[in-house]
């Protein structure tokens, strides 16, 4: 039965992941079996990452290219498929988040935001899924958010980017279905990273908020993500098309209680 989650002698590029959930959640490939390529931007990063999976017994490969621009990423991808192999699982990872009311945020932010959230996974996917389509078979797992379903002060941006990448997951799984390639994606609720040590920090306001606000009651570990991750990128989840699973501790299932329960 555990056949069913392994990943060995498959493929598995991970955006974004020199860090944060990309890490982890690129880790628990590896530990399935997967080959893994690490995608990043920042050439000091990527340094710090690769000795990170190596110190857990991973050899990773990685490469730096921006998954917003089109034409790098193609050339990138090419270069995976010819020098490590073909691309089985691709993880949409690398995002960005920008936390400004509505009416202080420059288009330029917005565009900014969008750009990276969403329109980088769309690259990703098309450049990815042209090899899984002739190959007939992939999995793609877009990494949404609490903002693919709930709205939140000063993260407009962040918000309409992670809901349009959910409904880009339900497009993409309705055209490839057919084509064997499952394409999901995974909702992290408020996880432990550096994206939210800014509203992390023990005594802010909404330190405590998220954590009265979880039925769990803390704040997601990025390890919390492995077995998802494990789940859609194998066998597992051969039938499984256009679904956001949610890993949230249950922020999702609950309006919520009043502040003295
Ligand atoms: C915020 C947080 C969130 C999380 C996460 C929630 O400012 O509300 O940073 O956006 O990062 O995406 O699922
Ligand atoms: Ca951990």
């Amino acid at each position: 039965m555990l056949n069913l989650f392994d990943l060995s002698g498959k493929v598995a590029l991970v955006t974004g992941a020199t860090h944060g959930l990309g890490m982890a959640m690129a880790k628990a490939l590896a530990k399935a079996g997967a080959t893994l390529v690490v995608n990043g931007n920042t050439p000091a990063k990527m340094e710090n990452a690769l000795e990170a999976y190596a110190a857990e017994g991973i050899h990773a490969k990685g490469y730096l290219f921006d998954v917003t621009n089109e034409a790098q990423a193609k050339e990138h991808v090419e270069t995976i498929e010819r020098e490590v192999g073909p691309i089985a699982i691709l993880v949409n990872n690398a995002g960005m988040i920008k936390r400004i009311p509505a009416l202080e945020m420059e288009v330029e932010d917005f565009r900014k935001v969008l750009d990276v959230d969403l329109t980088g996974p769309f690259i990703m996917s098309k450049l990815v899924g042209k090899y899984m389509v002739e190959r007939r078979v992939g999995k793609i797992i877009n990494i949404c958010s609490m903002m693919s379903e709930l709205g939140r002060n000063t993260v407009s941006a962040y918000a309409a980017a992670k809901g349009g990448l959910k409904m880009l997951t339900r497009n993409l799984a309705t055209e490839w279905a057919k084509y064997n390639i499952q394409v999901n994606g995974i909702g992290p609720g408020y996880f432990a990273t550096d994206q939210t040590a800014p509203i992390r920090v023990d005594g802010h306001p909404f330190n405590e908020f998220i954590i009265h606000r979880t039925p769990a009651g803390r704040w997601g570990d990025p390890d919390d993500l492995a077995g998802a991750t494990i789940f859609l990128a194998s066998k597992a989840s051969d039938f499984v098309n256009g679904q956001i699973l949610y890993v949230d501790g249950g922020i999702l299932a609950t309006i919520g209680k009043p502040s003295n329960e």
